[in-house]
């Protein structure tokens, strides 16, 4: 019996950004709609809980819209609201990068060191994410230094697709600037609406989950960590098998990625 296999090459890595390089949505983007709301002296304030609600929707203007048409009652919609909410995002946008540029919020664990590595063995790095993208340029710039903006041959970001996640637009998008088809790539995601836009387009996916995403149906995904761990810090792995390993280096992320393609 002949047994076809794919042996296509993994030549690129498709990274996340809120959830997956950093831990940004509690204390940072919460924080900063917060301290929207507050400039525009407005009474809206955004608990971790409800936060957590809100993040069912991604993209800051279309979390807004959400909540005004599900959290309020009809006569506490301020008047015109809609028109405001992309001044709103705005200001959002500003207070969040100030944040950003304190140093307040780091990368996650080995988040670094397999950027590090994936650069030394010559892979393609891209991201995409529904973050407006001075919010990527300005983690990248307070993490990784400046330069590390250049090392991303794409940045998908934000508005440049009018489907955001969980569409698949975004991951398409990146595929299609590279010129890569999906069985040539890997995606690193933290949520469902990730795993849905990521395997939408058709990637195997590594999922390290966060607070808000451990409850999350991450099915479809090649592996399911609590993070990407380092050398001195064992992953915990709650689906899937790590052959072995006790953090997510580049071996691991080939393997996974063969037997996904070949599954
Ligand atoms: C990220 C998001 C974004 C950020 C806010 O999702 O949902 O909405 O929370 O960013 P993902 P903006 O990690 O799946 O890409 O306010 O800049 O839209
Ligand atoms: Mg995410």
């Amino acid at each position: 019996m002949n047994i076809e296999t794919n042996d296509k090459k993994l030549k690129a890595f498709i990274f996340d950004v809120d959830g997956t390089l950093s831990d940004t949505e509690r204390d940072g983007h919460r924080v900063a709609f917060n301290q929207a709301f507050e400039e525009y002296d407005m009474d809206w304030h955004w608990s971790v809980e409800t936060y957590g609600k809100l993040l069912a929707v991604t993209g800051g203007k279309e979390r807004m819209k959400y909540y005004v048409d599900h959290f309020l009652d009809k006569d506490n919609i301020p008047e015109g609201i809609e028109q405001k909410i992309p001044e709103l995002h705005a200001a959002k946008t500003r207070h969040y990068t100030e944040l950003l540029s304190t140093g307040a919020i780091p990368l996650r664990p080995g988040v670094e060191r397999l950027i590090a590595e994936a650069r030394q063995r010559g892979y393609r790095l891209a991201i995409a994410t529904t973050t407006t993208p001075e919010n990527v340029t300005a983690l990248l710039t307070h993490t990784l230094g400046e330069s590390s903006i250049g090392w991303f041959e794409v940045i998908a970001a934000g508005d440049i697709v009018p489907a955001k996640k969980p569409g698949p637009d975004i991951y398409q998008y990146a595929l299609n600037e590279m010129q890569l088809s999906a069985d040539e790539c890997i995606a690193f995601e933290d949520s469902e609406n990730g795993i849905k836009s990521s395997a939408g387009a058709n990637l195997c996916t590594i999922i390290t989950i966060n607070d808000y995403t451990r409850e999350h149906d991450f099915s479809d995904a090649c592996i399911v960590l609590d993070q990407m761990g380092e050398p001195d810090k064992s992953f915990s792995v709650i689906a899937g098998d790590a052959n072995g390993a006790s953090c997510l280096d580049c071996n691991l992320v080939e393997k996974l990625h063969q037997q996904a393609i070949n599954r």
